[in-house]
């Protein structure tokens, strides 16, 4: 059943995060009431259980059309290229970072009553940004071109909600891992390839350095906090910018450690490459407390019960892939 008054919208839904979201919501207020969009036809059979539209988030009037065809009341906009690949296609990252949210932005200013996510990311931190417990308010200077973008977009967010009206809310995500949807072309990405290539191998090479801590958040958290920040009261969500939001924090030489305990013939080398000077220039943990005391964020899972979770699914998925061949 919805509670919901009108209908959600997804773009980006064949994404890490919106394969995860679109599940979520439409368990909650009902396959027909959630519509899954992205640029491409999604491989995934998740999305097939309600409606789908093909969506490019750089043609307004397409996503004006969507919203005449449906009464949307909700709308994720999770669609956007994240940080190794922006560093490689820095037209293509700032087009789609930056062009698909201000198209949003406009769509959803014209019309009434419209809540509106926008992911933003722990990316918006650069190299002069306090490494530990960073601050909600704080030195932002990123030097990657994901972290402009999201910089960029935060600013814009604001701007949008201050004169122009927009129910905008939005997150600064950490490394999100999920044994549901593969991430593509981020920085923390290693933390969902390490559980596949241990359960497939018992054998993973990394390409950051065994000391690079980064924060991170088990999917299901997210998405906790996602639904959470979306049903807040517009006055409880006093940052119209972005929130951090805190999950938990490891490097790989940690990570590898707590699947040894489950894997014992786990073993891992490191082969940095082009994707250490970005996580270099990120936080190591970060401070939610303005999240947890404007509309009570907490997060459920912590490294160990994260791992153990992971490990369970995916070994299931690989049994059932194995059965299949
Ligand atoms: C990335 O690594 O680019 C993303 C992020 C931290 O926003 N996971």
């Amino acid at each position: 059943m919805s509670s919901t008054k009108g209908k959600i919208l997804v773009l980006g839904a064949a994404g890490q995060i919106g394969t995860d979201l679109v599940l979520s919501l439409r368990e909650k207020h009902g396959n027909e009431n959630v519509i899954a969009s992205d640029i491409k036809e999604p491989i995934s059979e998740v999305l097939d259980n309600g409606p789908f539209e093909l969506i490019d988030v750089l043609n307004e009037e397409r996503i004006d059309e969507i919203f005449l065809n449906y009464n949307i009341s909700e709308v994720y906009h999770l669609a956007a290229l994240l940080s190794a690949t922006a560093e490689k296609l820095m037209d293509k990252a700032w087009h789609i970072n930056m062009q698909g949210l201000l198209n949003i932005l406009n769509v959803v200013k014209e019309k009434n009553h419209i809540k509106l996510f926008w992911p933003s990311s722990i990316a918006v931190f650069g190299p002069d940004t306090p490494k530990k417990n960073t601050p909600q308010h704080t030195i932002t200077e990123p030097t990657t071109i994901y972290g402009i973008t999201k910089l960029a977009g935060e600013r814009l967010c604001e701007y949008y909600h201050d004169n122009h009206g927009v129910d905008v809310r939005s997150i600064r995500f950490p490394g999100l891992i999920s044994y549901k949807a593969p991430p593509g072309g981020g920085t923390t990405d290693y933390a969902v390839s390490i559980f596949h290539e241990a359960l497939k191998q018992e054998y993973y090479k990394c390409y950051l350095r065994s000391e690079s801590t980064l924060p991170m958040m088990y999917m299901p958290d997210a998405i906790k906090s996602m639904v959470g920040i979306m049903s807040a009261s517009p006055d409880q969500v006093k940052i119209r910018s972005s929130y951090n939001v805190s999950g938990m924090s490891f490097s790989p030489a940690e990570i590898a450690l707590v699947i040894k305990k489950i894997i014992p013939g786990f073993t891992i080398e490191y082969q940095p490459d082009y994707r250490q000077k970005i996580a270099d220039s990120w936080p190591q943990s970060i401070d939610d407390n303005r999240a947890r005391a404007d509309w009570g964020w907490l997060p459920d899972y912590s490294t160990d019960s994260m791992a153990a979770e992971m490990i369970t699914e995916l070994s299931k998925t690989i049994k059932k892939e194995a059965s299949t061949l």
